[in-house]
C-alpha cells in the first residue's frame, strides 16, 4: 500500500520468514521507489547511492566495502526505499498549508504526513494562527535570531540534532550554539546508542566501536546481540555471509527469532537468488528480555572456571597484565553469580550457555555486535561493560577479527558526535574550539533529550530548534513531550519532509525546508560535497546528484551560517559567509579542531575517504588510568509483576524510525497493520487472552500515572516468555519520561512494564 490515503488497519498474519533478502526484497524496493517517483529518477538515485563519486545512503550507518570491492548495486532494499522516499517527486507547496489547518494535520497519521512529499518553502505559524503561511528566508531566520537574542539566558534554547546531519553542518551548528552560549545540544544518540558511548568510554576510554569490515569478515566468532540486521542494517548480512564462507561462527542473541539472523539470500549473487541462502546463526539464543547482562556474566564465569581447571590455557594473561586494571575485583564478583539467577534472567539452560562457551574456547578471535536490544534497557551500560569484560578476558580487543561493534543507526550519527554535537563534550574539545575561533565556550553541561523535555515542560527552555529529525515522535512519553513542545515560545524544524513535529507547535513555529543527501548542492564557489562518518569510523565524501526538490531550498550549512550571522553579528569573528560559500573552508577549521582530521580536505578526496584510527587498536586506552578497566557489574534483571509483560518498542521492516513507509512487517509475517502486539502463545494462555484479541496496552510506572495505547491486535508470536513487542512510535506514549537507563539516561524503550486490557467495544 503506497497511495496517498490515510491507511486503515486490515491485519493479515502469515508465518514469520526464516530467511531475509533475495529477489522479493529487490521487487519491494522498486515498488516503493516507483510509487514515489519516475523510473528515470529511481535509476539515477540507485546508480549513485554508496558509489565513490555518488552520495552516501541516507539510511543506516553500516559501512561500504573498500572502493575496489564495491558492488555496482551497493545498497539494500531499505536503503533503496529510503533514498527514493527522499527523491520523491511529490511536493508540498504553500496551498497545501492553506488547505489543511495545523489541527487537521495533527490528526493525520505519521504515514500520511510523510507521503505528502518534500517541503519546498519556509513556512510560519504566527501566534494564535490556525494555519502555516509562507515566509521569506530572511524574515524567518531573522525571527528566530530575534527570539534567541531576547532570551534571558542562552540555556533557554535547545538545538536537537538527528544523525542524518552531515559533518560540516553539524560542526557549524555546535559552533553556533556554543558561540551563542549554550551546550544544549540534545541529539538522537541520547535516545539510541548513548549507553554504548558510556559503557565503552568507561571500559575502554573511547565511545566508538573498534572493528573494521575486514575484522568482521575474518573473525572466528561473532555475537549479534539485540539487533535485527535483516531489517535495520541489511548489508551487514552480506558481511556476515562472508564471515561464514571463511569459516567463522555466529551466535545470535535475541528475544525474537529474526529472519535475517537465521538464513540470508544475497540479492546480488546467483546463490542468493536461486539457492536456499546461507544459514547465518550457528546458534540462536532465545533470551528473555533484559537477560543479556546475566548471559555475559555467565560466559565470564565459565571462562574464569575453565582457567582455574587448566591454568594458562584460557585467559590472555599477557593482555590482562599489560593493558588492564580491576581484574581481581571483577573476577571475584563474576565467580559469585549463581546459576539460578542466570537462568531466571536469561531463560536459557546451562547446557545452551555451555555450548556457547565451547565456541568461545574454540575461537582465537571474537567480536560482539549490538544495537537497541541492549542500549535501551535500564542496565544497558552495565551490559555493555560486561561485554567489554568478556572480550578483554581473552585479549579480544585490538587484534584482527576481534573487538567491540556497536552498530549505529543513522548514517552520520557517529560523525555528528565527532563534530561536537553532545551536551557534554570534554573540555579539551571545547578549548580547541575556543582557541580556533577566539571565544570561550560555556563549560557547564547542557541538556540531553530527556532533560530538555523536562526543561520545556517547566518553562526553563523556550526556543526549540530541531535539525533532521522528528523530536516529538522519537522521544518517550508522547503526551508529556507534546505538552512540552506546545509550552515553547518558538519551535523550529529544519526538515526535508513533513512530520508530526511540525504539527505540535509552540506559540510561533517555523518549518525551514532543506536539501537532502541526494540533492545537488551549489554555493557561491560552485558545487559542494559533504562528509559523513560510518559505524566503523570511515569518513568519506557524499555528493548529491539530483536537481534540488525546490529552488527555494537552502542547504543545512547555509541555514546555520545565516542564522549564526543574524544572531551573533560580528561577535566573535567567525567567517560564516565564507563557510556557506565553500565547504572546504569549514573542513579546514575542522582539521584544526577535531583530532584525526588533519589534512581533512586532501584525505577526504581520496576514493573511499579515510579511517579515523581507534587508539584501543594500538594499545592506548584513554581512560583516567590509561588502561582498559574490568568492571564489577551488579547482577540485574527486569522485574515484572505477575500478570504483566515486558514490552519492547521496535521497528517494522517498512519504516524508517518515526516514519512508516507501508503497513507491512514482511519478515515477521505481519501485513497491513501497525497496531499489533506480538506475545508468546504460552503467555497468552496464562493471561487468558486469545490470539487476535484487541487490547489496550497499559504501562505501569512508579508515578502511578496511567499511560495507555489503545486498540492493539494480539498476534501469537515466538517472542521469548514474558516479553511482548510492538512498533514505535505508536508505543512511545507508554514510555515514562523518567524511565531511563542508569548512567546514560537513554529512555528504556525496550523495557516497558505493561498489562493487556481488552479494548472496550466502540
Ligand atoms: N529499515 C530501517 N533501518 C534502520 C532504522 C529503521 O527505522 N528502519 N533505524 C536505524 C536506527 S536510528 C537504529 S538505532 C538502528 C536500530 O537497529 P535495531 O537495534 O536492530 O532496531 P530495533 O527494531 O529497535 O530492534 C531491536 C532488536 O533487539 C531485539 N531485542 C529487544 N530486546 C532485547 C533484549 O532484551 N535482548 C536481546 N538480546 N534482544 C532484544 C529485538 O527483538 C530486535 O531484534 O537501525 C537503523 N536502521
Ligand atoms: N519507543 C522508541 N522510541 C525510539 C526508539 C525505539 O526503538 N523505541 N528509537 C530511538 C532511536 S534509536 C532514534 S535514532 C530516534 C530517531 O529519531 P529522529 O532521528 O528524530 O527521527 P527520524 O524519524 O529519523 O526523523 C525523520 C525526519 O527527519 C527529516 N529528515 C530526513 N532527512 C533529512 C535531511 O537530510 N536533512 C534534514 N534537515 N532533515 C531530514 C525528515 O523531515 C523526517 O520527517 O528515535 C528514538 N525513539
Ligand atoms: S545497509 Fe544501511 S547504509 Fe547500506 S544500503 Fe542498506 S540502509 Fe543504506
Ligand atoms: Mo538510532
Amino acid at each position: 500500500m503506497t497511495g496517498n490515503e490515510d491507511p486503515s488497519d486490515h491485519l493479515t498474519v502469515t508465518p514469520p520468514k526464516t530467511w531475509a533478502t533475495g529477489l522479493p526484497a529487490v521487487a519491494h524496493a522498486l515498488e516503493y521507489s516507483l510509487s514515489q517517483t519516475s523510473v528515470r529518477r529511481t535509476a539515477l538515485t540507485l546508480l549513485n547511492v554508496n558509489q565513490v563519486k555518488g552520495f552516501d545512503c541516507p539510511g543506516c550507518a553500516w559501512p561500504e566495502p573498500k572502493p575496489g570491492r564495491r558492488h555496482r548495486n551497493e545498497y539494500c532494499e531499505n536503503g533503496a526505499k529510503h533514498v527514493n522516499d527522499e527523491a520523491t517527486s511529490r511536493r508540498i507547496h504553500a496551498d497545501f498549508f492553506r488547505e489543511h489547518s495545523i489541527a487537521e494535520l495533527d490528526g493525520k497519521s505519521d504515514y500520511w504526513l510523510n507521503q505528502q512529499g518534500r517541503l519546498t518553502e519556509p513556512m510560519v505559524k504566527r501566534p494564535g494562527a490556525t494555519h502555516y503561511e509562507p515566509i521569506g528566508w530572511d524574515e524567518a531566520l531573522g525571527l528566530l535570531a530575534g527570539e534567541l537574542r531576547a532570551l534571558d539566558s542562552p540555556d533557554q534554547a535547545l538545538f536537537y540534532v538527528s544523525g542524518r546531519l552531515n559533518n560540516e553542518a553539524a560542526f557549524l551548528l555546535q559552533l553556533f550554539a556554543r558561540a551563542y552560549g549554550t551546550n544544549n545540544l540534545p541529539d538522537c544518540s541520547n535516545l539510541c546508542h548513548e549507553s554504548s558511548g558510556w559503557g565503552l568510554r568507561q571500559s575502554l576510554g573511547i565511545a566508538k566501536g573498534s572493528v573494521s569490515l575486514d575484522d568482521i569478515h575474518n573473525s572466528d566468532l561473532i555475537f549479534v546481540v539485540g539487533q535485527n540486521p535483516g531489517t535495520n542494517h541489511p548489508r551487514m548480512l552480506s558481511a556476515l555471509e562472508e564471515t561464514k564462507l571463511r569459516g567463522g561462527r555466529i551466535v545470535a542473541v535475541n528475544t525474537l527469532p529474526e529472519a535475517g539472523l537465521i538464513r540470508f539470500k544475497h540479492p546480488q549473487k546467483a546463490r542468493g537468488v536461486i539457492g536456499r541462502g546461507t544459514p547465518i546463526a550457528d546458534q540462536f539464543l532465545h533470551i528473555r528480555a533484559g537477560g543479556d547482562l546475566a548471559l555475559f556474566q555467565a560466559l565470564n564465569k565459565l571462562l574464569l572456571e575453565a582457567e582455574d581447571a587448566a591454568p594458562g590455557t584460557v585467559l590472555d594473561h599477557a593482555w590482562i597484565e599489560q593493558h588492564s586494571t580491576g581484574f581481581e575485583e571483577f573476577a571475584a564478583h563474576a565467580r559469585s553469580i549463581s546459576w539460578d539467577d542466570i537462568h531466571a534472567a536469561t531463560g536459557l539452560s546451562r547446557a545452551e550457555i555451555e555450548q556457547v562457551h565451547q565456541r568461545v574456547l574454540a575461537s582465537s578471535s571474537a567480536i560482539v555486535c549490538w544495537a537497541m536490544g541492549i542500549t535501551q534497557h535500564k542496565h544497558g551500560v552495565a551490559t555493555i561493560r560486561e561485554i567489554a569484560n568478556f572480550l578483554m578476558l581473552r585479549g579480544n580487543i585490538g587484534k584482527p577479527g576481534a573487538g567491540v561493534c556497536p552498530v549505529r543507526g543513522h548514517s552520520n550519527v557517529q560523525g555528528d558526535r565527532t563534530m561536537g554535537v553532545w551536551e557534554q563534550m570534554p573540555q579539551p574539545f571545547l578549548d580547541a574550539l575556543g582557541r580556533e575561533f577566539g571565544f570561550t565556550p560555556p563549560s557547564h553541561h547542557g541538556l540531553d533529550a530527556v532533560r530538555g523535555i523536562q526543561a520545556m515542560l517547566d518553562g526553563d527552555a523556550q526556543v526549540f530548534v530541531g535539525v533532521a529529525g522528528n523530536f516529538v515522535r522519537a522521544t518517550p512519553d508522547s503526551a508529556v513531550t507534546e505538552r512540552a513542545m506546545r509550552n515553547c515560545r518558538l519551535t523550529v524544524h529544519i526538515s526535508t519532509k513533513l512530520n508530526r513535529s511540525h504539527t505540535v507547535c509552540g506559540e510561533t513555529a517555523l518549518i525551514l525546508p532543506t536539501l537532502g543527501r541526494s540533492d545537488r548542492d551549489v554555493q557561491a564557489s560552485g558545487e559542494q560535497f559533504i562528509t559523513v562518518e560510518d559505524s566503523m569510523s570511515d569518513v568519506h565524501a557524499s555528493r548529491g546528484t539530483l536537481p534540488p526538490a525546490s529552488p527555494q531550498l537552502l542547504s543545512e550549512v547555509a541555514i546555520v551560517s545565516r542564522l549564526a550571522r543574524l544572531t551573533l553579528g560580528e561577535q566573535p569573528a567567525i567567517p560564516w559567509e565564507e563557510f556557506e560559500a565553500d565547504y572546504d573552508a569549514i573542513r579546514d577549521r575542522i582539521s584544526r579542531v577535531v583530532p584525526g582530521f588533519e589534512d581533512f580536505n586532501e584525505r577526504v578526496r581520496q576514493p573511499g575517504g579515510f579511517n579515523l584510527p581507534n587508539p584501543v587498536n594500538h594499545g592506548t586506552f584513554p581512560t583516567p588510568s590509561g588502561k582498559a578497566v574490568f568492571s564489577r557489574n551488579a547482577f540485574e534483571m527486569p522485574l515484572v509483576p505477575e500478570g504483566h509483560l515486558l514490552l519492547q518498542s521496535l521497528r517494522s521492516h517498512d519504516q524508517w524510525n518515526t516514519v512508516p513507509y507501508a503497513l507491512d512487517d514482511r519478515y515477521r509475517g505481519i501485513h497491513n497493520a501497525r497496531r499489533v502486539v506480538m506475545v508468546n502463545p504460552d503467555d497468552l494462555a496464562e493471561l487468558g487472552i486469545a490470539d487476535r484479541a484487541v487490547v489496550d496496552l497499559v504501562s505501569v510506572w512508579r508515578d502511578g500515572v496511567e499511560r495507555r495505547a489503545t486498540g492493539f491486535t494480539v498476534v501469537a508470536y515466538p517472542a521469548s516468555r514474558g516479553s511482548a513487542a510492538a512498533y514505535y512510535p505508536e508505543t512511545n506514549v507508554l514510555v515514562p519520561l523518567d524511565s531511563t537507563a542508569d548512567v546514560s539516561n537513554c529512555p528504556t524503550s525496550k523495557a516497558i512494564v505493561v498489562r493487556l486490557e481488552p479494548t472496550p467495544a466502540a
